[in-house]
């Protein structure tokens, strides 16, 4: 809980600096609606001495906006990001992999600008995840198409150094196949 709690003030923040300069009571809408499942790839290196070096590694991002909501629920996001340990090696002092689907949060900003957060922790270890980038509309629908920057995954655990990485990913919005 104390997680979800931290995210939340994160939320609160980033939304405080999002709207200065709006005045009261002409609060605008989100730029775009982000509800959908995205696939793509992320690229990056470890922080270790001899780094791992990942290229086109795959990356699936759910997200869920109620964008009929008052504000500022209607900027928030929520959703999972799927991440395959297939590209990378993890130490050995992590007996169980961390799970591979992360739940995060995050706000819009109105210049389309979204940040996501996750803040998982298990008994043993915890998984640091965020997601800052822009999103583009591209069709100009009123949707998310596509949704680009910079990516940090961090798994922490008390007494050792922690391993992570940090590159950048890119997805598009799925197209579904009839
Ligand atoms: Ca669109």
């Amino acid at each position: 809980m104390v997680h979800r709690r931290t995210v939340a003030l994160l939320l609160v923040a980033s939304l405080s600096l999002a709207l200065t300069g709006c005045p009261p009571g002409t609060f605008p809408p989100p730029p775009y609606d982000t509800t959908g499942t995205y696939v793509g790839t992320w690229r990056g290196k470890s922080n270790e001495d001899d780094p791992q070096r990942i290229k086109d590694c795959p990356l699936q991002i759910e997200l869920t906006q109620n964008i009929g909501a008052n504000f500022p629920e209607d900027h928030f996001v929520t959703g999972t990001v799927t991440i395959d340990y297939s590209c990378m090696e993890l130490p050995e002092w992590i007996d169980t992999p961390p799970p591979s689907v992360v739940e995060v949060a995050g706000a819009l900003q109105d210049n389309g600008t979204l940040t996501l957060i996750s803040g998982g922790c298990t008994t043993a270890l915890c998984v640091v995840l965020t997601l800052g980038g822009t999103g583009v509309d591209q069709d100009d629908d009123g949707t998310l198409d596509a949704y680009a920057g910079a990516w940090a995954y961090t798994i922490l655990l008390a007494g050792v150094e922690p391993f992570g990485f940090t590159g950048k990913f890119a997805v598009a919005l799925e197209t579904e196949t009839p």
